[in-house]
């Protein structure tokens, strides 16, 4: 069995207990706004694959690292005499935590993930000089990775470059990447581990491309499984008909009807995100708190795409929900709130309520479906709702408003408009087809049309 080992280091508080959780896809060890909450190095397996497994170290965080390099700087074997050194755990605990993940980098790692809060600049985060004067003596290839994009809001661009320029100046650098625990898209997991395998050579560079293929097919299954199942329900939407009761039927019956058709719809709907967000990984808390964030996911156009953020979170729109609510009510139907009010009057653009069905008068009596502009809408929203799954990190605590939001819309419209003769052929053979027929052709314009977003996004990803 080879086995490569990554050590996560960074000064404390910082973030690498929710890295791991977000790889993980677990809930374990500690997380606070605190400093030196962890305090034991421990392993975690993140993957195995053909004779490898790959580890990440989470390590107790550095700090104090003023007194502690210039201490170092005093010995002649300056980490051979900080590791022998016995440190009060409650005195010294700063020095101690430190030892532990120096300790954990000496004699357990391949390489090292150093982390970096992207949301402070580099000249206010004077320690990470010093952090990597130590590890440039301890001498494993590290790659930085900066974290909390989504914190340092307006101009955190600006910022992530600052960071890029004062880490080009260290040579213990070999390179730096975004990827915010938080808001991190499973496609840039991909990006991470490509760049880990760099760091290495021989077999232990072999074994990584094993590992990053092998944790590249588990998340790309996860996707497939996604656009399975939001085809199934785009195309029970499409075929979906309800039957009025008479062949002039009253303004009455058909908002009956009308309003029959959207309560199929939105229990459908709820059991599409249940699924999707279980094959996500997320369950207990994490599961409530993605729908509840894609039940008030709503993206202006105006946004731009920003893909080094990976963020995608519309900010918190409740408000908006309500007053979409009550546009429906005022139309004469009353579908409840939240979820399907989102979907119905986000997939209409603001085209009005009369435009979302139609009249279908093929059998011998009238029925009223979903109309074909309602359609294209909707698979507008299923896909920016995914992909507010598809971001959605473990490990993130209350939703602040700062880890908000690069907006998709303009991206998956795009895409999509590229893409409309296909769907639109398959809203006329759902007309008289059955919703397995329709439900294949769906299926492959739908991955198609979300790996080519994702692969724009995020252009070193490979789908
Ligand atoms: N916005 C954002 N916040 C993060 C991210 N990662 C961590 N945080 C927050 O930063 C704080 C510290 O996170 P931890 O994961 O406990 O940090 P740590 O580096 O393990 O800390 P120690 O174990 O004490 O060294 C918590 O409040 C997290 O919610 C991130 O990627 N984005
Ligand atoms: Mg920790």
């Amino acid at each position: 069995m080879t086995t490569v080992t990554l050590s996560l280091i960074s000064h404390t508080n910082v973030g690498k207990t929710t890295l791991v959780r977000t790889l993980t896809r677990r809930d374990v060890g500690e997380v606070f706004d605190q400093a030196h909450v962890t305090e034991v190095s421990e392993a975690y397996s993140l993957v195995k694959s053909a004779g490898s497994e790959l580890f990440m170290w989470d390590t107790p965080g550095l700090g104090d690292t003023v007194r502690l390099v210039r201490r170092l700087k005093k010995s002649d074997n300056p980490i051979g005499w900080f590791m022998h050194q016995v440190w009060d755990r409650t005195l010294d605990r700063p020095l101690w935590c430190s030892q532990e993940a120096l300790r954990n980098v000496r004699e357990d790692a391949d390489g090292v993930l150093y982390i970096v809060n992207a949301a402070e600049a580099p000249q206010d985060a004077g320690y990470v000089a010093l952090e990597l004067e130590i590890l440039a003596w301890i001498g494993r290839p590290t790659l930085v990775v900066l974290n909390q994009t989504g914190r340092a809001g307006h101009g955190s661009e600006r910022l992530e470059e600052e960071w890029r320029e004062y880490l080009d100046k260290h040579d213990i650098v070999r390179d730096v990447l975004s990827l915010d625990a938080f808001g991190r898209c499973w496609v840039q997991e991909d990006v991470l581990f490509h760049r880990v395998v760099s760091l290495f050579d021989g077999e232990t560079k072999r074994a990584m491309v094993e590992l990053a293929r092998a944790w590249h097919e588990s998340n790309h299954d996860i996707f497939l499984r996604s656009m399975e199942l939001i085809s199934n329900e785009l195309a029970s939407t499409a075929t979906d008909r309800e039957q009025l009761p008479a062949v002039f039927p009253s303004t009455a019956q058909k908002e009956e009807a009308m309003e029959t058709l959207g309560k199929r719809l939105q229990a459908r709907e709820e059991l599409l995100w249940d699924a999707v967000i279980a094959a996500h990984g997320l369950d207990g808390k994490h599961a409530l708190e993605a729908k509840q964030r894609i039940d008030a996911f709503v993206v202006t156009g105006e946004e731009t795409l920003s893909p080094k953020k990976g963020a995608i979170f519309g900010s918190m729109v409740s408000g908006a929900i309500g007053g979409l609510t009550a546009d429906i009510m005022a139309g004469g139907l009353s579908f409840g709130g939240g979820l399907l009010a989102g979907t119905i009057l986000g997939a209409l653009g603001g085209a009005g309520l009369s435009h979302a069905m139609r009249l279908l008068k093929t059998g011998e009596e009238p029925a009223v479906s979903w109309s074909h502009e309602f359609l294209d809408g909707l698979v507008e929203r299923l896909i920016l709702r995914y992909l507010a799954i598809a971001h959605f990190g473990r490990g993130r605590g209350r939703f602040e408003e700062d880890d908000a939001p690069a907006g998709w819309t303009q991206a998956v419209r795009a895409t999509l408009t590229a893409r409309k003769p296909h769907f639109a052929s398959i809203w006329s053979e759902a007309e008289a087809g059955s919703s397995q027929r329709i439900g294949q052709g769906l299926n492959k314009g739908l991955t198609k049309a979300v790996a080519s977003i994702l692969s724009h996004a995020y252009p070193e990803s490979t789908l």
